[in-house]
């Protein structure tokens, strides 16, 4: 039985741009739950986990911006998260900023002995308040699902690390800051930059990164953020980087996921609707999606 539960996350704590926090009415409005009903034999939304009004506390200074609020919020991401995994039904969360991964994986992390993580995205999201230039906390999510951060959003859940090193896969990587490229070659943590996607294309790209984590682990979570992509497919998003990895680029990528049964549970983030195009990014994210989860073209 293949069943698919929705939880919505509509958190923009971890960034300064509001807008991020509708994004899972605007995968909704995008017709997530048609669009996949077919494809699973159950399916649900649980709604959206309550984040409150975030306007009025919005803390503009610290290293850590809004520190309590994204841990209590990420908290309760992961509780949802974790009944969902232990019900046995697939977890797809809706952001929401990227800083929601560290509650998603928090959820889903301790159901597994070896989770392995492909990090879909221009970002590697591997800085800590040290080496973060901004001090959001979204630039941060993969170093602290590693174990490498502030305690409060490393020790969520109870336990540390959700992840290790050599279980992570980022694609599409092209805005390293430095102290991220030094963790990155530190860990030794398998990175395709836009370099490598050029230079041997994404069906090489999938290959090598599913062979890298079916030999390893025993469940792949996949962090899609929409910034990944080009901002020419996806422009509703907080921090575009130009050159990205195509629309098509990443329906042959959800499709060789799906071909691949990988995937144990999945984020789509950081599609913010204010920045958008009618509502473009939003329906690529379904789109991919569908891609994710078997639509066949033929
Ligand atoms: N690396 C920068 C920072 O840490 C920018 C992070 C951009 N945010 C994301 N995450 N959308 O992928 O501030
Ligand atoms: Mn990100
Ligand atoms: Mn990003
Ligand atoms: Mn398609």
């Amino acid at each position: 039985m293949k069943k698919l539960s929705i939880i919505g996350m509509p958190m923009d704590l971890g960034q300064l741009r509001r807008g991020v926090d509708m994004g899972p009415s605007a995968i909704r409005y995008a017709e997530v739950v048609e669009r996949l009903k077919t494809l699973f034999d159950e399916i649900e939304d649980l709604g959206d986990i309550p984040v409150g009004r975030p306007e009025v506390v919005i803390d503009r200074e610290s290293k850590l911006r809004n520190l309590e609020l994204v841990t209590e919020k990420n908290g309760k991401l992961a509780e949802e998260v974790d009944k969902v995994v232990q019900r046995g039904w697939f977890p797809l969360v809706l952001g929401g900023d990227h800083s929601i991964a560290i509650g998603t994986l928090a959820g889903v992390s301790k159901h597994y002995k070896n989770l392995g993580v492909i990090w879909y995205d221009a970002h590697g999201d591997l800085n800590t308040a040290d080496t973060s230039p901004s001090g959001n906390i979204h630039g941060m999510p993969l170093a602290v699902s590693m174990g490498i951060g502030h305690k409060m959003l490393t020790e969520l859940g109870g336990y540390c690390p959700k992840v290790s090193p050599e279980n992570i896969v980022i694609i599409g990587a092209r805005a390293l800051d430095e102290g991220e490229k030094d963790l990155i070659k530190e860990k030794g943590i398998k990175v395709y930059t836009m370099h490598e996607i050029d230079r041997m294309g994404m069906a090489k790209v999938m290959e090598e990164t599913i062979a890298y984590l079916k030999n390893r682990t025993d469940g792949v979570h996949l962090s899609l953020d929409l910034d990944g992509l080009d901002p020419q497919d996806a422009p509703g998003v907080g921090t575009p980087v130009f050159g990205g990895i195509t629309y098509r680029e990443s329906h042959l990528a959800m499709e060789m996921l799906a071909e691949a049964n990988l995937i144990t549970s999945a984020e789509f983030v950081e599609v913010n609707p204010i920045l958008d195009e009618r509502n473009k990014t939003a329906k690529v994210a379904v789109e991919l999606m569908g891609s994710l989860f078997g639509e066949k073209l033929l």
